[in-house]
């Protein structure tokens, strides 16, 4: 059956669906950047709230700000902005869920006007992101917003005509104050430490170098809640989409994810906000303990998993978990580097914490990529990793597990392939400079953590380099990296 709205009453038994009236609904949120995460996470909050209350103006408007989301956009539109979420648990069972709170979708190529009148308009309260770190323009060599892209400086000089997202947000803000309606909150739903304090730097820096009057208000009036935002979602498969279809729902881009779902967000909002409280999001005064312990341990552990299982062969982050040699490994360091230099978090035993995430990385039939997890290491490992290496150097703390972590990331750079000689799919921004510092570190053992962008001065610590330089030597005699795990 082929998903839309009409077909909704003929799915099959035990698909969930939504039952509140979509006709009714005005797009209060609009979001940008509609991909699997967006769908698995904040539409599926938003759906669940709908459902639950009965609520009408938070439907969402996607937007898609590249001409790559065309084929999102035909597709959407042929579904009715309907999409299926495939719920994979531990013990086999799928659950499928139709999602509805989805109701429009804006391409901005088509029409860039549109797309800013439509943030612009009353019914928009918050406009949301999902944009990749990439899409935040920051220079992490400087700290600050990277006005050398090709991109920026076109929005600087052509306010009416965007192309990237804070020259829409900046003209969107500016027809707002014009037409004397309040502003919109601008909520970053990217896995970035305080995000909204990212998204709001970012933003300032663009609008004040374009129109600092506006940037004035915009810094008055403009709300940036940070919020830590966690829910695995793997990339999903043409046999995902074939096995939905013999299940009796024909969609052409289904959503997979696990059951577990977590969003904690500061309660900072310019104008209105959906209640997702009553849906199981997290309103608190400060995230950074919760978003620390998450990247700390969860996005690092799959980086740990990621490098190391790549370079031995596994390709699933279950595939590892299932190795009690990764297992034990991923779980040494999370007790003995990532704990000690957590905070406590109210309401958070952090053991239970991490058995359960390696219960949901042992998830089988979440079939997690390693190449999804190694994607962009070099703008993942400095929070993710190195944090936890430098904090444990300056309190003489161990740095071992970490370490070969780095070594394995040298050689996977290096030689893009598997102690067997599998080919490995490396998609990062620095390829390029990550494979040439590797393949230096064989005259330079410390050529790859010279990198100053990714490692600080982390090849001046000796407390750490006489314990990664072996590592990297035995590595490269010896790529069966399961040896140094032991
Ligand atoms: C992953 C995350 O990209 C990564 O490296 O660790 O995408 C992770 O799956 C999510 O943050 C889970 O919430």
């Amino acid at each position: 059956m082929l998903l839309n709205q009409n077909n909704l009453q003929h799915l099959p038994e035990g698909v969930d669906r939504p039952t509140y009236d979509r006709s009714q609904l005005t797009a209060g949120i609009v979001h940008i950047g509609v991909g699997g995460f967006h769908r698995s996470h904040e539409a599926f909050y938003t759906d669940e709230l709908l459902a639950q209350t009965g609520a009408t103006d938070w439907g969402i408007c996607g937007v898609g700000l590249r001409e790559a989301d065309r084929k999102i956009a035909d597709v959407l539109k042929q579904q009715d902005y309907l999409y299926t979420l495939i719920i994979k648990h531990p013990d086999g069972k799928v659950e499928h869920r139709v999602i509805g709170s989805i109701v429009d979708f804006m391409l901005a190529a088509d029409d860039a006007n549109a797309v800013i009148n439509k943030m612009a308009d009353e019914s928009t309260r918050i406009v949301s992101l999902t944009i990749t770190e990439g899409g935040y323009h920051f220079n992490a060599a400087t700290n600050e917003f990277d006005f050398t892209h090709p991109d920026v400086q076109h929005d600087l000089a052509n306010p009416q005509q965007p192309k990237m997202v804070f020259g829409y947000l900046t003209e969107a803000l500016r027809r707002r104050r014009a037409n004397n309606l309040p502003a919109f909150t601008i909520q970053s739903c990217d896995n970035i430490q305080h995000n909204g304090n990212m998204t709001r730097k970012m933003l300032l820096a663009f609008a004040y170098q374009q129109d600092a009057e506006l940037a004035r208000w915009i810094e008055n009036e403009v709300r940036f809640p940070n919020a830590m935002v966690d829910r695995i979602t793997p990339v999903t498969t043409m046999s995902d989409i074939a096995a939905l279809e013999t299940s009796g729902i024909t969609d052409a881009w289904p959503v997979v994810c696990e059951p577990f779902t977590q969003w904690v967000i500061e309660d900072t909002f310019a104008n209105g906000r959906p209640q997702w409280e009553d849906v199981g999001a997290q309103f608190v005064a400060d995230v950074t303990p919760y978003e620390t312990m998450k990247i700390r341990l969860l996005n690092a552990g799959h980086s740990v998993l990621g490098l190391l299982g790549s370079i031995h062969g596994h390709e699933t982050i279950d595939g590892c978990i299932a190795d009690p040699l990764f297992a034990t490994y991923l779980r040494r360091f999370m007790d003995i580097e990532a704990t000690p230099v957590l905070a406590p978090v109210e309401g958070i035993d952090l053991e239970a914490y991490k058995s359960v995430l390696i219960e949901r990385f042992g998830n089988p039939n979440v079939k997690d990529n390693l190449a999804r997890i190694c994607l962009e290491s070099s703008s993942k490992l400095p929070k993710f990793l190195i944090s936890t290496i430098m904090e444990n150097l300056e309190k003489g703390g161990s740095v071992h597990y970490a370490a070969l972590v780095i070594a394995a990331w040298c050689y996977y750079s290096d030689k893009g392939m598997s102690k067997d000689g599998v080919a490995l799919d490396i998609v990062d921004e620095m390829k390029a400079e990550l494979h040439q510092a590797a393949i230096q570190s064989q005259v330079d053992g410390l050529a790859f953590l010279k990198i100053e962008s990714i490692f600080g001065d982390l090849a001046s610590k000796t407390a750490f380099t006489e314990v990664y330089l072996p590592m990297l030597e035995t590595l490269y005699h010896n790529p069966d990296i399961a040896q140094q795990m032991q």
